[in-house]
């Protein structure tokens, strides 16, 4: 450290940068220029060739069908794994185009978390040499999709009750069972699924058109619409020996994957609250009423003003422990921490979004109820809200309370 370093030398220079609303506390400047560039390259992408896309993909229920390659040709896919043609960035970096690409639609941030932090991670934390090779260089370019089936029926919260089983018959992998509420399910190529078998719970590797596999689209969702969720069906599905991940032994292995991909959330909510913020600042400022715009009402300031707090204090939290990511230094009990509160921060602000746009709130002209909706299903997934609250309850207090 500097003599200068806390003696006030570098205080006041008069060079500030002027505030910004967009950016209040200047986390701009906690960036490095690479971490800028990876962010403003998803956001141009974002705004110019998506977001006048989006409701029409949300109101038709579709994922835009050019996005899976355009990812993979922005390197957004495995973005933080190294190796196989995968970026290898930092997780910063991964979280920022998580929260531009959340800052469009949930269902973007969603299709790159299942397939680069749970479908891609799974491969290349529990695969063998040649399953790494076979499909981590297709995924990362968008060529192959994949997809994580770890919910069942019958066990969310608990996957521990999962009923899937896998049992070795001449030599051969027998897969029994059903995945339920399976993201990208229908358009994978390859799906990650995890199953009971007598030494425990084992990862395989399901290639589409296995005989004895079949999907399902879930369909009348009202949240993450331009996204696709799906059942996988296992009956009698038969797999050469090779198919199983041989470094995946028990639950830890599909809840390591669980904390990549919660990772991803915990910037991509960031994403979806700025979407809200930035419309209701923009709406407050140019819709009038008793004769001025509604941004001069102190309520409405005191709506925008707890926005802005909760959307920078997300922020901040975010950045802090993607440097604890990047240095080693990540409890998954703090992953959930940093889910737990920044989705919750982001749906208080898009519904306080809401009530300024009033009616106009309600339609898919503006982002607001859009990501509101979305943003419900980011609450259940990855871990609901409570599963999170006793993860963190247990980390503080040395008391499970699951059960
Ligand atoms: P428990 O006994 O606590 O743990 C079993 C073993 O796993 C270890 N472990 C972890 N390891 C790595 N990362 C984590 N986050 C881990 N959490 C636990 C643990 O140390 C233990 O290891 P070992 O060696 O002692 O065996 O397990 P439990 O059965 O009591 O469950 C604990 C609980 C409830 C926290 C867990 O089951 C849980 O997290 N439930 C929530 C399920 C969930 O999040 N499902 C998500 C499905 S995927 C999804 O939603 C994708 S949506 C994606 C999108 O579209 O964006
Ligand atoms: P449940 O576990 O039945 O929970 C219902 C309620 O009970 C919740 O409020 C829950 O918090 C509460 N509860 C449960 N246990 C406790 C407890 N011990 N204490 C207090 N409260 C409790 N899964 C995958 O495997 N792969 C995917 O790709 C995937 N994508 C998804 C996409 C979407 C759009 C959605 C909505 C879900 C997806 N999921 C996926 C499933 C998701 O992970 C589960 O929905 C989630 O884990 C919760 O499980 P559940 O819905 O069965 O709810």
């Amino acid at each position: 450290m500097t003599s200068t370093a806390h003696s006030g030398a570098h205080a006041d220079t008069g060079q500030r940068r002027p505030l910004n609303p967009h950016d209040f506390l200047n986390i701009d400047f906690c960036l490095s220029e690479e971490e800028r560039l990876i962010r403003d390259t998803v956001r141009d992408y974002v705004r110019r060739d998506l977001l006048g896309r989006i409701p029409d993909a949300y109101d038709n229920a579709y994922l835009p069908e050019d996005f899976p390659r355009a990812a993979g040709r922005l390197g957004l896919l495995g973005m933080h794994l190294q190796g196989y043609d995968c970026p290898g960035t930092s997780a910063v970096a991964y979280g920022l185009a998580c929260l531009e690409l959340e800052a469009g639609d949930s269902g973007l941030r969603s299709f790159v978390s299942v397939q680069g932090s749970l479908a891609m991670f799974a491969i290349w934390r529990y695969g063998s040499e040649t399953q790494k090779q076979t499909w981590l260089p297709a995924m990362a370019v968008g060529k192959a999709i994949g997809c994580f089936g770890l919910t069942e029926p019958d066990a969310g919260s608990d996957p521990s009750a999962m009923r899937t089983t896998a049992r070795l018959e001449d030599g051969q992998w027998v897969l029994n069972g059903s995945k339920m509420w399976i993201t990208n399910g229908s358009m994978a190529a390859v799906a990650v699924v995890w199953a009971k078998t007598p030494d425990g719970v084992r990862g395989f590797l399901v290639p589409r058109h296995t005989p004895g596999f079949s999907t399902r689209d879930i369909t009348h969702k009202m949240s993450l619409r331009a996204s696709t969720t799906s059942e996988l069906v296992f009956e009698d599905c038969t797999l050469p020996s090779e198919a199983i991940l041989p470094e995946a032994h028990g639950l830890s292995a599909p809840l390591s994957c669980l904390t990549e991909a919660r990772f991803g959330i915990i910037w991509g909510a960031v994403g979806a609250a700025r979407a809200c913020y930035e419309a209701a600042l923009d709406y407050a400022s140019t819709r009038t009423q008793f004769g001025r715009p509604i941004a001069g009402f102190q309520l409405t300031q005191s709506k925008l003003v707890e926005m802005l707090t909760h959307l920078n204090t997300s922020l901040m939290l975010a950045l802090h422990l993607g440097e604890l990511k990047d240095a080693g230094q990540l409890h998954p009990q703090q992953v959930s921490f940093g889910k737990l509160h920044n989705v919750q921060s982001a749906l208080d602000v898009a519904r306080s979004a809401r009530t300024i746009l009033g009616a106009n709130g309600i339609t898919l002209e503006y982002p607001v109820m859009r990501h509101m909706t979305n943003l419900e299903s980011v609450l259940t997934y990855e871990g609901t809200g409570e599963i999170h609250t006793l993860i963190v309850g247990q980390a503080i207090t040395g008391l499970p309370a699951f059960h």
